[in-house]
């Protein structure tokens, strides 16, 4: 067993750590209140190769793998959760399926293009009525000669409107199918974008299909086989959200960190306070935790063993840890904390959603449980 990264996922994190301090984290603040995607931040991520982490080489990826990837995404939301989130759902959701189930076709015309970074990627699955009930979708799929006709809406959708291609399941004669959409096809459009709390520079939108065609060619895996594809990206889908937390709850901790040694009150650092100090200590001990179960479910994608049980349980833990160890970065700030003069109230506003999306925590709790009664 070894705990020590390797040299090039420990150079991928000094390289991300240096994009993200000096590309991402400048304007994060100003984004977030403006709720303002920069596709500029996308195209750099793509120059260094950050759109294709896992994928081979002759699909337009840095054929690393996915701990790696992880650790993009959390060097990524250690200053901007949003952009941690754009890359993870274009990753994950959008890319896995297609290197996981597509035809060497569908690789070439549409992984590579995402794994360059030429093209962005969205996933959905969540309508009105079906967030946690995923079988439940209504969005239909009728087949008309070499076409699929798409009725119905999608809500929630990370990267909605400025994403190229969608990866939507519908519900076709056979039983719920995958799609790869891309949205100049007739019939699709984007809807209302919403108003968030947190990870405010990621768009999130509804998405409709009226009418909408796509052709045979461009059903993903198996027709009737959606559900499971939908619940297999899901799978890896938590992984990268485990570590979209366990940067959002690092990011905070630096913060309070500093302030903690700067700040003083009563005549000394407030660090010198054992009331913070232990709080600090219990904040770097959940956020190692989160970390190692995060690291562990990653290297066991990538080294090709199962990870469902193991992702579901870092999703879980690290979407908790995020949103404690942001709430005590506030309470250390005090009355600063609680002003947008400081970066914790966005670390606070955007781990909430790592407990809700890619699965609630509940959920999580679901797929674990069944895990351990099998
Ligand atoms: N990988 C592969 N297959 C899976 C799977 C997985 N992770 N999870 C379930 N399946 C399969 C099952 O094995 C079963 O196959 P068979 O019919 O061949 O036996 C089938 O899918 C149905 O599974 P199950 O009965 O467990 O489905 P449920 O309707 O009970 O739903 C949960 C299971 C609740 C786990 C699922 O609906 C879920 O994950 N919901 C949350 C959805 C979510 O995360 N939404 C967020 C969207 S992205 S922001």
């Amino acid at each position: 067993m070894n705990f020590t990264l390797s040299e090039e996922h420990s150079m991928i994190r000094k390289m991300v750590r240096d994009f993200a301090e000096k590309e991402v984290a400048p304007s994060a603040a100003e984004r977030d209140e403006e709720e303002r995607f920069d596709s500029g931040i996308f195209h750099k991520m793509a120059e260094l190769g950050l759109t294709g982490i896992p994928w081979p080489e002759a699909y337009g990826g840095i054929g690393s793998d996915y701990l790696a990837y992880c650790v993009a995404i959390e060097e990524l939301s250690r200053v901007c959760a949003s952009t941690g989130v754009t890359l993870s759902a274009h990753t994950s959701l959008a890319s896995w399926p297609i290197y996981a189930f597509g035809t060497e076709e569908q690789k070439k015309k549409y992984l590579k293009p995402l794994a360059q970074g030429k093209k962005i990627g969205a996933y959905a699955l969540t309508e009105p009525g079906s967030g946690s009930d995923a079988a439940s979708l209504k969005t239909t799929a009728h087949r008309d000669g070499a076409s699929f006709v798409l009725n119905g809406s999608k809500v929630f959708i990370t990267n909605g409107g400025v994403a190229d291609l969608y990866i939507v399941f519908a519900k076709a004669e056979e039983g719920m199918t995958a799609f790869i959409v891309e949205k100049q096809f007739n019939g699709f459009s984007t809807g209302k974008k919403e108003k968030k709390m947190g990870i405010r520079s990621s768009p999130t939108t509804e998405i409709i299909f009226d009418n909408c065609r796509v052709p045979v060619e461009n059903v993903l895996g198996e027709i009737g086989s959606g559900f499971k594809i939908a619940m297999k990206t899901l799978d890896g889908g938590r992984n990268g959200i485990a570590a979209q937390a366990v940067g959002i709850a690092q990011g905070a901790l630096d913060a309070a960190l500093s302030y903690a040694r700067e700040r003083r009150q009563f005549g000394k650092p407030i660090m010198a306070n054992q009331g913070i100090s232990f709080k600090l200590a219990d904040m770097a001990t959940s956020v190692e935790a989160a970390r190692l179960l995060t690291y562990q479910a990653a290297w066991l994608e990538s080294e090709g063993l199962p990870y469902g049980k193991a992702s579901a349980m870092s999703k879980l833990m690290a979407g908790d840890t995020a949103m404690y160890v942001t709430t005590e970065a506030v309470q250390i700030f005090g009355g600063y904390g609680y002003t947008k003069d400081y970066p914790v109230e966005r670390f606070m506003r955007d781990a909430k959603i790592t407990q809700i999306y890619e699965g609630t925590q509940e959920i999580q709790r679901l797929v674990i449980s069944r895990f351990l009664s099998t």
